[in-house]
């Protein structure tokens, strides 16, 4: 069957209101761009003809601002999971003009084939390659894009020339099967080659193929700022200290990282420390700092689902395939984010918190408990089912008026029963068999801000019995604060005490 070569706009056509579309992609690396943006043009012209135009859209995780941000700006978006972090879907949806279906990524493939979250009608895909047996070739992101060309009705292809065909072979696609026949997912170590080099689809569903040329909307990352460079130094040292002490076994153990400065900060921060042994990396974000690593010999292979990495370092990858392509792996994120795995292999899981309590609570999410910020992502993924589960946060946020450490998080998404160690630029807070009230001592002492030490230590003080010293009428006394002057620090607990 030859393939039909297409225009972005003719694509777009393929697009109905009302449609549940999904993209490839995880982060902005592997997302289509070409074909979004028609598709919000074509909403913004059945808008001024008095028309509805929204979709329902489910991506990898976030993506890039041709994607996300030019069909939420033209409020082309009825529906949308899971991770995001364009300001412009993020200001729609705490609009509520999106509704927004925040979730575990490694669950969101298994919920479409299960039939919870409803039909796929047309699948968005951005490949390297593209044949006329239906072997797609994707390019630097996986994301969800096996289950979505297996359910969607109509496949397009965004043939983006900027990645070389020659990354055939970077790509590990499987998809497991479902309940009641599920067996075990047969990675073993993170280099475990399980599936396909590229998605296998049936050719007659591939409606059309555009041609781009489209750049990778990968950002830079901020240089390291004194507070990022000591958490990293900590989580470092911090690790190298459990190796000595035995409680991670000698040769180390497979590091996951979140996305971000802060992330990206800490990887660094450990490849420096000569006391920790070259690492593989089982994640789901590949960051400059690991390839850095891998170019060092620190890093000896990566599995992710994305390569999300600048624009001068993809080209870097793709300008010496030969030395990083048995190197680097790239799964669909239900492999890569899979609790199965990450429990098997025993990942050293380190993610970054908005928010934390001195009870050990994380809030990930939830901007003083009602914005949506970005998302769960995989943190809860890789979390619960971590060897060792590490937060770090800077220890406060806005110029000191945030403390990141409150009496009880203002919303849950990690809670004490995962959440195993808590790194700031001040120290270390390790709750691994400590009661909540030896918790907070840890918090308090070690991770919090040297100004709020002392309200914390109030609140500890307030004489409130139980196991979790919580006083409800305070707890969140200093959101209230933040409320009505704008800065934590003017908390006065006799206000609320009452
Ligand atoms: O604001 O952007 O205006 O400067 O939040 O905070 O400290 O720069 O940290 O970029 O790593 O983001 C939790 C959001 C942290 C992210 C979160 C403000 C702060 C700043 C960002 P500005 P930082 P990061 C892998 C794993 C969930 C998903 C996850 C995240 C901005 O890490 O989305 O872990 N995690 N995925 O000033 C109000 C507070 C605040 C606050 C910080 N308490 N109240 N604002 N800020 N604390 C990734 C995937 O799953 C793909």
């Amino acid at each position: 069957m030859s393939l039909k070569f297409i225009t972005a706009e003719e694509a777009a056509a393929f697009v109905n209101n009302d449609d549940n579309v999904g993209f490839s992609g995880f982060t902005p690396a592997g997302c289509p761009k070409s074909v979004p943006e028609a598709i919000a043009k074509r909403a913004a012209e059945e808008h001024a003809k008095g028309n509805p135009f929204q979709i329902g859209m489910f991506t990898g995780a976030s993506t890039g601002d041709r994607l996300d941000g030019e069909l939420a700006r033209a409020n082309a978006i009825k529906f949308r999971t899971p991770y995001q972090s364009n300001k412009d879907l993020r200001s729609a949806l705490n609009a509520h003009k999106a509704q927004y279906y925040d979730m575990h990524l490694s669950e969101l493939a298994q919920s479409l084939r299960y039939g919870f979250l409803g039909k796929i009608n047309v699948a968005v895909i951005e490949a390297a390659d593209v044949t006329e047996d239906g072997e797609i070739v994707p390019t630097c992101g996986v994301g969800i894009t096996p289950t979505i060309c297996r359910l969607a009705d109509k496949i397009i292809v965004e043939l983006n020339h900027k990645h070389p065909k020659a990354i055939r072979g970077m790509h590990d696609i499987y998809e497991p099967l479902d309940p009641p026949y599920r067996r075990e997912i047969p990675v073993y170590s993170p280099s475990d080659r399980i599936g396909l080099p590229y998605v296998k689809v049936d050719p007659s569903k591939i409606v059309g193929v555009v041609e781009t040329e489209n750049a990778n909307e990968g950002g830079a990352f901020a240089p390291l700022d004194d507070v990022t460079k000591a958490i990293g130094n900590n989580v470092a040292m911090f690790l190298a200290g459990e190796l000595k002490a035995g409680r991670i076994p000698e040769g180390f153990l497979p590091m996951q990282s979140g996305v971000g400065n802060v992330a990206n900060a800490v990887l660094a921060a450990i490849g420096e420390n000569k006391e920790i042994p070259a690492f593989n990396v089982y994640t789901e974000v590949i960051q400059d700092a690991v390839i850095s690593l891998m170019k060092e010999g620190r890093v000896k292979f990566a599995s992710g689902c994305s390569l999300s990495v600048s624009n001068d370092v993809i080209r870097e990858i793709y300008a010496n395939l030969d030395f990083f392509k048995d190197k680097i792996l790239l799964r669909p994120q239900e492999i890569s984010n899979n609790p199965e795995v990450a429990r098997r292999l025993g990942l050293i899981t380190i993610n970054t918190a908005l928010e934390a309590d001195i009870f050990g609570n994380i809030n990930s999410t939830h901007v003083s408990g009602t914005k949506m910020m970005n998302g769960i992502g995989g943190s809860g993924d890789f979390t619960r089912s971590a060897y060792l589960s590490i937060f770090t946060t800077p220890s406060t946020a806005k110029d000191g008026k945030i403390s990141a450490f409150v009496p009880m998080v203002s919303h849950v998404d990690h809670n004490e029963h995962s959440v195993k160690v808590i790194i700031t630029e001040y120290g270390v807070a390790d709750l691994r068999g400590k009661s909540p009230v030896q918790r907070a001592e840890a918090i308090i002492n070690n991770c919090v801000h040297p100004d709020y030490r002392p309200l914390l230590t109030e609140y500890m003080n307030m004489g409130i019995k139980g196991h979790t010293p919580q006083n409800l009428k305070c707890s969140f006394a200093f959101h209230e604060e933040l409320a009505a002057s704008g800065d934590m620090h003017n908390v006065d607990w006799s206000k609320y005490a009452k």
